[in-house]
């Protein structure tokens, strides 16, 4: 069909952000690329390599961390420090392989390799399985294992460098492990994140820290694994990121995305979400301000930064909720997949607890989100352009913070 008279037969893309990962949690290694950073915003080594380490950290991590020592290999798309605009490819090894050469190479190997057809439940094993046609779960479960993080927190490393130079910060922290939980805070500022990552599982408050510690160790003896919850929270956004115009344009839906793709995820909350349903609307929002001084201010920060879809200028918070590993080392019961026989599900080497690890995992997704959000938004091809497009725009609404 011919294209109509003054319209474009292909349109160009809006400047957007993309990633995707790829890797198996015992094979040669992860891969990440990241798609639509602008040209001349400078990386560095040793932040990015920071973020993989914090990953790797937290009480209750099971043998595979002794054993990797995760770094971020640049492939592509940087130059001496600074960005190229165009793809940045990323390469995290797995130092796990030379022990699974057999197990998991890309191509035939001589030695007899034994199939797993005890799925777990709680993983992707079973329905995986069936889904894909693979008789070994193995097949499902090295793709679905939270390895794959690695390469997400390597994606998010660098949108975190994006979004550092345009004085936007990100930070997590633990909120419960298992039945401790710590005590309500008041509103967290960056400063108050400083040393979280000295926690051994990221909790702000010193008591709950030892608590949660404690409890880690009590069910691990009982052969138990444990659950949690996290928050995210994100400073120096403008408002506007996102659009109420259409449902998957909605910052709230993207995050909430995002999140709950994180393996183990079972919940998400933003702001107060789940008690403000229980509360009347004249508790539940926010009241607006605007004084000389600060422009346009709220008191409170019920909605977590976000009304409508879009970022009001508020703080952001994110919680999440996540389910205590599959994994067991007490296993629970199962059926083998081939004799089709009441059996227990498989063991493998496995930590007790990801929930601190599981909250770096998340700055790295809300990273992407508003990355990628703020390229909608203000778009250029240099960090310079991005930088005062966003300083005009702060301009024309009066925004000043
Ligand atoms: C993980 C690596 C894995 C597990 C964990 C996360 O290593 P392995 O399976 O070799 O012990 O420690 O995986 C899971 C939580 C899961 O559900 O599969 C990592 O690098 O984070």
């Amino acid at each position: 069909m011919r294209p109509r008279r003054g319209v474009p037969a292909i349109y160009a893309p809006a400047v957007t952000l993309r990633f995707t990962t790829a890797g198996e949690s015992h094979g040669p290694g992860l891969v990440a690329i990241v798609e639509g950073i602008p040209a001349g915003l400078e990386l560095d080594r040793v932040t990015l390599d920071r973020d993989m380490a914090r990953r790797q950290l937290g009480h209750g991590r099971g043998g595979r961390m002794k054993i990797e020592s995760d770094a971020v290999e640049i492939r592509s798309g940087v130059r001496h420090g600074r960005t190229l605009g165009s793809p940045i490819a990323i390469l995290v090894a797995n130092r796990d392989y030379p022990n699974w050469d057999q197990r998991m190479n890309p191509w035939p190997v001589d030695e007899e390799v034994e199939e797993s057809h005890l799925p777990r439940p709680g993983h992707a094993d079973l329905a995986g399985a069936l889904k894909f046609g693979h008789s070994d779960v193995r097949n499902v479960l090295e793709r679905a294992s939270a390895r794959e993080t690695a390469a997400r927190v390597a994606a998010g490393a660098i949108a975190k460098g994006f979004l550092t130079a345009i004085g936007v910060s990100i930070f997590s922290h633990v909120i419960q492990i298992a039945g401790v939980s710590v005590p309500e805070t008041d509103e967290l500022g960056p400063e108050d994140f400083a040393d979280v990552d000295d926690s051994p599982v990221r909790a702000l408050d010193a008591d709950a820290s030892v608590a949660m510690v404690a409890e880690i160790d009590r069910l691990r003896k009982e052969n138990e694994s444990l659950g949690g919850k996290f928050e995210v929270r994100v400073f120096g956004l403008v408002p506007g990121l996102g659009s109420p115009a259409s449902w998957d344009a909605k910052l709230d839906g993207r995050l909430a995305q995002a999140i709950c793709s994180i393996q183990s995820v079972k919940g998400v909350s933003l702001g107060e979400g789940w008690e403000v349903a229980g509360k009347p609307g004249s508790e539940a929002h926010d009241e607006i301000f605007w004084s000389e001084e600060q422009g346009w201010f709220r008191e409170t920060n019920r909605a977590g930064g976000l009304e409508g879809g879009m970022t009001n200028g508020e703080p952001l918070v994110v919680q999440a909720a996540i389910k205590p590993i599959s994994t067991m080392t007490q296993p629970l019961r199962s059926v083998d997949t081939e004799t089709k026989a009441p059996a227990q599900a498989m063991r493998e080497r496995t930590d007790s607890t990801v929930v601190p690890a599981a909250a770096v995992v998340a700055e790295a997704m809300v990273a992407l989100v508003l990355a990628g959000a703020y390229r909608e938004k203000f778009g250029g091809d240099h960090i310079g352009d991005v930088l005062a497009a966003i300083s005009a725009y702060k301009e024309r609404i009066g925004w000043r913070r």
